[in-house]
This record gives C-alpha cells, structure tokens and sequence, in this order.
C-alpha cells in the first residue's frame, strides 16, 4: 500500500493521538472520604497529600478530600472503598480491623508503653508489614496518622474506679474490639456511627464515649459530657488506605509518587496532632471539664484478661502482640 507524504503524515499523527490517550485518560481526580470535619489534622494532611500528588505528577492526579462524612458514615465509607466506589480513605484501624483482621492489633487495649512505643512499631518493620496485610482484602495501605490515646467521658460521674464504669452506657465505634473493651470494664457498649455521637449524647440515648482529646473538643462532646477519665485504653492510630481498583490505575512511578506523598503527609500530620492535642486539653480545662488523672489503672488493665486471652487463640496476633511488645 502506497501514502501520499500527507497521507502518511496524518496516519502517523493518528497512531501518536491512539498512543497517547490511553495515558490522558488515566488522568483522575480520586475521592478521598474523612469522618473528621475540615482542618482537623487527618483532613490538612489529606490535603497536603492530595498537593503533592499534583505536583509531582503535574497536574495528572488530583485528591479531592471530602471531609465531615459527606460520603457517608466511617464503615460505609470503608465498604465504598473495598468496592472501588471510593478511591482513598483515611479511617481508624478499629474500624477497618473488621475488614482486615490483623489490624486489630494495633486496637489492643493498654498494649502501648507510650506514643514513642506506638510510632517504633509503626515506623518499623511491623508497621509495614501491617500496611502490606490490607492487599488481600481489597485495600492498599499507604501510611499510618496520630490519633493519641482514646480516654472514656461521660456524663453522669467522674469515673474514678473500676466500680463506676458499672451501667453507664458508652458509644464505641462499630468494631468488636471496642464493644469487648467497654464491656469487660463493666459499661454498657453502644455501637454508633461517630456522627450520631453528638444527638446520642444529648437524647440521653448514651451517657458517655471515648475518644481522644481533639475528637472530645472538635465534635462539641465535651459540652454534654464533662467528665474525662484518662483511662488511656487504647492508642489505635489511623490509617490512609486506597481502593485496590484504584490503585490498579496507577503506573509503577505514580505508585511511588503516591507512597511517598502519603509518607510525607504523615509526617506533617504528628506535628500538627501534638500541637491540637496540648489546645484540646486547655480548651477542656478552660471549660471546666473535670478531668480524672490520678486513680489506679491497674483494675482497668486487669479486666482486659479475656480479649488477651481470645486474641492468644489468634495466631497471627498472637506473634504480633509478642513483637510488639519487644519493641523498645
Ligand atoms: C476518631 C477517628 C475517627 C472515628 C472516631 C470515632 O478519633 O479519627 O476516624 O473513628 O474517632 O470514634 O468514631
């Protein structure tokens, strides 16, 4: 078959524009789902996230950050995700931990000496590995937030032992783990979306939850119960993760684009956590909150005998509970 120059010229120009629309189309905005509202530290690194990506991959990918559950409440956005209806999704590992059992783990009551110990483990090899273990279950774990130590509030008596926890009714997140916990030290477990938190406390429907400080003052909890017991029981941290059908999208070198935004943002988000939590916890004694810190934890850490015990039946957890531990 013979071109005229023009012919050919134009057919090369046609296989070129073939070529290269594929890679044009790849172009995506990906939907990132948050429960926190806008300018929570999750929410900033999301964002700061989300810029990095543009950049470095000029202007190809963009996140866009919906914040204040509008895609919907915490598990379902988690559904979403698995099914590829949602692109990127900064959760706790409470939650997820039912989708992705090992996860857990790092939701074990009173298992961490202190936030050092918890960013150890997260920043080594055991953290990585635990990023590894989503893939099978539809995620990709990009990177591990703070979100500090989870405390129990209410607002009915300042719990100062064991005995005061008996009967009062506590929302947890809708996770197993968390409904085992409240229970085994003598409360009532709700499980609640976080977003009904706020009427729940209000209709009396509960009369305390726990989370931690910048969660209790962002979402107004601390107006309706203004008892805090630093229980501390639980450091569970968040985590970013992607839909698998995402992430699938991605050629190698926006894959590492996309780590190593989510690994800075990380970064960023400690910073910006330790500096809420100190203006959190002044807000709380600004307002008068009354704040229990000096009581015996001992009872409370004892009554977690039976989860130990569950979790020790667990292989897999059992060794990561062990090596968590060695961790210095
Ligand atoms: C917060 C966490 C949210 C959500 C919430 C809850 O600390 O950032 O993702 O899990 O707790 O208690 O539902």
């Amino acid at each position: 078959m013979a071109f005229s120059g023009t012919a050919f010229r134009r057919l090369v120009a046609t296989a070129l524009l073939v070529a290269v629309a594929p890679a044009l189309a790849g172009a995506r905005e990906f939907r990132a789902a948050d429960t926190q509202e806008d300018g929570y530290p999750t929410v900033r690194a999301l964002q700061l996230m989300g810029q990095l990506i543009a950049e470095r991959t000029k202007g190809r990918h963009q996140i866009r950050v919906f914040h204040s559950r509008q895609l919907g409440e915490e598990r379902e956005t988690i559904e979403q995700t698995r099914v590829g209806a949602i692109d990127v999704n900064r959760t706790n590992v409470a939650l997820i931990g039912t989708f992705v059992p090992s996860v857990n783990v790092l939701a074990m009551p009173f298992l961490f000496r202190s936030s050092e110990h918890l960013h150890r483990v997260l920043d080594g090899p055991i953290g990585q590995e635990i990023l590894a273990s989503f893939e099978p279950f539809g995620f990709v774990g990009l990177t591990f937030y703070d979100s500090g130590a989870r405390s129990i509030y209410n607002s009915v008596r300042p719990v100062r032992r064991l005995a005061d926890m008996k009967g009062l009714k506590i929302r947890v997140q809708q996770s197993q783990l968390m409904v085992d916990m409240i229970r085994a030290l003598g409360a009532e477990p709700l499980e609640l979306p976080y977003g009904q938190v706020g009427t729940g406390l209000a209709t009396k429907l509960i009369d305390g939850a726990e989370n931690n400080w910048p969660s209790y003052i962002t979402t107004g909890h601390y107006k309706a119960a203004g008892y805090y017991t630093l229980t501390e029981h639980t450091m569970s941290p968040e985590v970013v993760v992607m839909s698998r059908k995402a992430w699938d999208t991605l050629s190698e070198d926006d894959k590492s684009i996309f780590r190593q935004a989510a690994r800075e943002s990380n970064i960023f988000m400690r910073r910006q956590w330790e500096a809420l939590e100190a203006q959190s916890m002044k807000t709380a004694e600004a307002a008068g909150i009354e704040i229990v810190k000096n009581f015996d934890r001992t009872p409370f850490e004892a009554a977690m005998g039976d989860i130990y015990f569950k979790a020790s039946s667990d292989p897999i957890l059992s060794r990561l509970l062990e090596r968590i531990r060695q961790v210095k």
